[in-house]
C-alpha cells in the first residue's frame, strides 16, 4: 500500500467462472461499498490475441495455456476501477492469487477455491495497470462523475 493516499485507476475483469456464476454484481458491489467508483464497464468476449498480450509475463509457465484458455472460454465484464490507492485497494477486496489462503470477507475468500478459475483478475501495480488499461478501454470508454458521498471518502 502507497504511505500517502494515491489516486489511482486500475482494471478488474470478472472472469467468465465469474459471470457464469452470476457474481458480477456480487464483485462490484464490494468496490462500491469500498468508496471505490466504476468509471468504465464493458461486457466483452476476450481474443485469443488480447489474452496472451495481458498475460505475456507467464508466457513461460506450464500453466499458460489454461490461463488463456480459461480467459477466453466465454465473456468477461471488464471494470475501470478509481480511487485512492485503487490498485492495492481492489487487490485486498480480491484476496490472495491462491483461492485457499485468500482472507474472508475477499471476493476469493469468499467465492473460490480453485487457482484457476477464480472468479476476478485486478492489475498489481500502477504501472501494470496503465499497461492493461487500454487492452480493454479506449478513452472515450471512461466516464466522468461525484459520487453523492464523495466528500466523505
Ligand atoms: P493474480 O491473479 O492474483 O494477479 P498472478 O498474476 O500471479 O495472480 O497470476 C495470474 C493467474 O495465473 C492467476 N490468477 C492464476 O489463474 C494463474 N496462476 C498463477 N500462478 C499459478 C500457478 N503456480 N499455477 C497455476 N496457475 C497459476
Amino acid at each position: 500500500m502507497p504511505e500517502a493516499a494515491t489516486h489511482e485507476r486500475t482494471l478488474v475483469l470478472v472472469k467468465p467462472d465469474g459471470v457464469r456464476r452470476a457474481l458480477i454484481g456480487e464483485v462490484i458491489a464490494r468496490y462500491e461499498h469500498k468508496g471505490l467508483k466504476i468509471v468504465a464497464a464493458k461486457m466483452i468476449h476476450v481474443s485469443k490475441e488480447t489474452a496472451e498480450r495481458h498475460y505475456e509475463e507467464h508466457k513461460a509457465k506450464p500453466f499458460f495455456p489454461e490461463l488463456v484458455r480459461s480467459i477466453t472460454a466465454s465473456p468477461v465484464m471488464a471494470l475501470a476501477v478509481e480511487g485512492r490507492n485503487a490498485v492495492a485497494v481492489v487487490r485486498l477486496l480480491n484476496g490472495a492469487t491462491k483461492p485457499w489462503e485468500a482472507a474472508p470477507g475477499t471476493v476469493r475468500g469468499d467465492l473460490a477455491l480453485a487457482m484457476t478459475p477464480n472468479v476476478v483478475h485486478a492489475s498489481d501495480s500502477v504501472p501494470t495497470a496503465q499497461r492493461e488499461l487500454p487492452l480493454y478501454f479506449s478513452e472515450k470508454d471512461y466516464v466522468s462523475y461525484t459520487r453523492v458521498d464523495e466528500d466523505y471518502l
